[in-house]
């Protein structure tokens, strides 16, 4: 199976209870604690169903948008990056996520500043890794990952994250080697030229923030005509309830590292 969709591990962190401070576009309520340890529970055991060894980080009180991982680091298979947050509020998740990163990886390195950058703006494919410009992810940030990556061999291509879009992720995501789902809004954009598209259907643009995970896609609950086109395309899809982690802007990726480490030397 492809490394860039194949994974031996992931790293989750249970919603801590000052989730309900979390961060988030739109006041829509706040998040149902109970209620989200339920989807969470649901989304780690289908990680594990897949066959991933899946560790579980405990809350952190101090950090509301915590239980969102994806952000504080950038997971490749023979080096992890940790990331540097552009949310004042979320700057020190990313060096608390670093030791559990240094027991999987021979090499750790991080992003030192002054620029920034979220997980949850880059999405890595078999050939190369798009980093999104956002209002999290700006172009210093950028380039200092281009100055990590590039002398590994890695090919950083920057593009755009759509104005009032959180995170590139969030309008898109990996399906296979060739194949992205994103909504038609970033698709639009051209940055996913030479890939085979799949769009998300219209009025379900918070499905495309999925991710697949070895053999499952975890797609989250509530966008039927979506899932449909995804399961109609030959993806084993999985539904998981992400409305509580929604209400904070949060969606399939954002819940998770992934990755296949090549352990510590
Ligand atoms: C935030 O605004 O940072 C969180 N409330 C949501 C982060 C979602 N993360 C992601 O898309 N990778």
């Amino acid at each position: 199976m492809a490394r860039s969709y194949s994974f031996s591990h992931a790293i989750v962190r249970a919603p801590a209870g000052s989730i309900v401070q979390g961060l988030r576009a739109v006041d829509s309520g706040n998040p149902d604690l109970a209620l989200f340890r339920r989807h969470h529970a649901h989304y780690v055991s289908t990680l594990r169903a897949s066959g991933a060894e899946v560790i579980e980080l405990e809350p952190l009180q101090a950090f509301p948008d915590s239980v969102f991982v994806e952000d504080t680091a950038l997971c490749l298979p023979d080096l992890a990056v940790v990331m540097r947050p552009g949310a004042p509020s979320r700057l020190g998740e990313a060096p608390a996520m670093a030791p559990s990163l240094r027991r999987l990886y021979g090499e750790v390195l991080a992003i030192e500043g002054p620029g920034f950058i979220e997980g949850g703006d880059i999405l890595t494919t078999e050939h190369e890794i798009l980093v999104g410009r956002s209002a999290r992810t700006d172009a210093a940030g950028v380039a200092e990952l281009r100055r990590l990556l590039e002398p590994r061999g890695y090919v950083v291509r920057e593009v755009q994250t759509p104005a009032g879009v959180l995170h590139f992720k969030t309008d898109c995501s990996l399906l296979d080697e060739e194949t992205v789902l994103a909504t038609a809004r970033l698709d639009a954009s051209g940055c996913f030229d030479g890939y085979r598209v799949i769009h998300t259907a219209e009025g379900e643009e918070a499905a495309a923030n999925s991710i697949r995970f070895n053999d499952l896609l975890l797609v989250p609950a509530g966008f039927p005509r979506t899932a449909e086109t995804l399961a109609a395309a030959g993806y084993d899809v999985q539904e998981i309830g992400n409305s509580e982690a929604a209400k904070l802007d949060g969606g399939m990726s954002c819940l998770s590292l992934r990755f296949t480490p090549t352990g510590p030397s």
